[in-house]
């Protein structure tokens, strides 16, 4: 973890400009009748979960180029999430990736003491071949053609539940690279089936308490067909299982210019938004920074998900999903965590009574207006502010650079191999 001393210190030398910015925007936004301690209260109390995977370099089908220091296990990769909470204050929660984490529950939970974190969704793997398991994936998971590889699939996942109850997470979330390479390859029906029997089986054994999370994805690893295609099937889906099921929108899983937040606000409409994986595309699957490439449509998301605020059960689970092939994964997460907090604080600050009313009267362009006026304000004193009060960094990535951190463990961290790619 980086020492207080060092975030107070160089939060002393930004604390006066901050100060300054945040009562100006704080008169600003009085002017437009929002109170800025009450929307910093709102950002404060946001938390976006890491994804265990992502504080590794990533990589792409063709190469992956190891970073310094990079975490060899799922301890290291708790102690890099621990920096980046203690950094933004804004990522309470690490979501594991099993097998990959798989470890005693005692010692994660022992670890997760130590560095302040809690555990977020559960996340099963059926789309490699791990060396002790009888059954290959290669032609499919819960969806094959043999009853003995699902039934390895499932089994696979119960295990993941049993883990997750052991240290506290309360949600499941299942995605499989079933599919097909060629048309005719699979019954599309049967092999749809298949998948139903074998959910419906993982979904028999979520707790209560608990969600099962599905999460639909329209290529890749099957280039022809996924079985778990779209935001429809992903529905159908969750609807077939039951009450606790809900769909997992992975902002990169849909073919480019897809509307995202109108599905959004359908799922919303029909109670099965179940959460999210936040990243950025420009073509594909891109797994790029939060906010890199599209930031309006971030806000767009976030504008539906404060509109549906309050409403009866509505609790999306949120959490990044990137992979960083070029950058010091530590310092994505925490932009890309901010840049998500920076969607929702913008978000916050749309005058909704207004939009409503331009909404009914057909004032497109007004309607339009009212929400351009929340994105460009710039509401980074707030995040800034909450950041700050909370003793996290005022800039964190500047923070991070100057304590070290990276290089300090790659003393103790083995070099990692180059091989193999990142994408999940
Ligand atoms: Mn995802």
């Amino acid at each position: 973890m980086i020492k207080t001393d060092h975030i107070s210190a160089a939060n002393a030398q930004a604390e006066t400009a901050l100060r300054t910015d945040y009562d100006a925007l704080g008169e600003q936004l009085d002017r437009r009748g929002i109170d800025i301690a009450a929307i910093k209260a709102q950002v404060s109390d946001y938390g976006v979960a890491i994804p265990s995977w992502g504080t590794g370099t990533g990589g792409t089908r063709f190469a992956r180029f190891p970073g310094a220091g990079e975490p060899a296990n799922i301890f290291d990769k708790m102690d890099d999430c621990g920096v980046i909470h203690q950094l933004t204050g804004a990522t309470p929660k690490v979501s594991l990736h099993i097998p990959w984490d798989d470890a005693p529950a005692a010692d994660l939970l022992a670890k997760a003491e130590e560095t302040n974190l809690a555990f977020d969704a559960m996340n099963s793997n059926t789309f490699q071949d791990q060396p002790d398991q009888a059954h290959s994936y290669k032609y499919g998971s819960l969806s094959h053609t043999d009853k003995a590889v699902r039934q390895q699939a499932i089994e696979h996942n119960l295990y993941c539940i049993e883990l997750g109850q052991k240290i506290g997470s309360e949600a499941l979330t299942v995605w499989v690279g079933d599919g097909s390479n060629f048309p005719g390859q699979a019954h599309f029906i049967r092999q749809f089936d298949r998948y139903l029997d074998s959910a419906k089986e993982v979904y028999a054994a979520i707790p209560d308490d608990w969600r099962l999370l599905t999460e639909h994805k329209i290529f890749e690893p099957a280039f022809y067909s996924t079985v778990v295609q779209d935001w429809g099937t992903n529905y159908l889906i969750a609807t077939e299982l039951g009450d606790r099921a809900q769909c997992l929108v992975d902002l990169g899983h849909h073919a480019p210019n897809v509307n995202i937040e109108m599905i959004v606000a359908r799922l919303i409409r029909f109670g099965k938004l179940g959460g999210f994986h936040f990243n950025d595309s420009k073509y594909g699957d891109d797994d790029l920074d939060t906010g890199s490439i599209n930031p309006y449509q971030l806000f767009l998301v976030f504008n539906e998900l404060v509109d549906a605020a309050g409403t009866l059960g509505f609790n999306p689970a949120h959490m990044l999903d990137q992979s960083h092939n070029v950058t010091d994964p530590i310092e994505s997460l925490m932009s890309s965590a901010i840049e998500v907090q920076r969607a929702y604080a913008q978000a916050l600050i749309v005058d909704r009574d207004a939009l409503s009313g331009f909404q009914d009267g057909n004032d497109a362009l007004m309607a339009s207006e009212t929400l351009k006026q929340a994105y460009r304000t710039d509401v980074e004193p707030i995040l800034a502010m909450a950041r700050f009060e909370k003793g996290s960094a005022i800039n964190p990535v500047a923070t991070y650079r100057a304590s070290g951190y990276r290089a300090q463990v790659a003393e103790t961290r083995p070099v990692s191999s180059g091989a193999g790619g990142g994408i999940v």
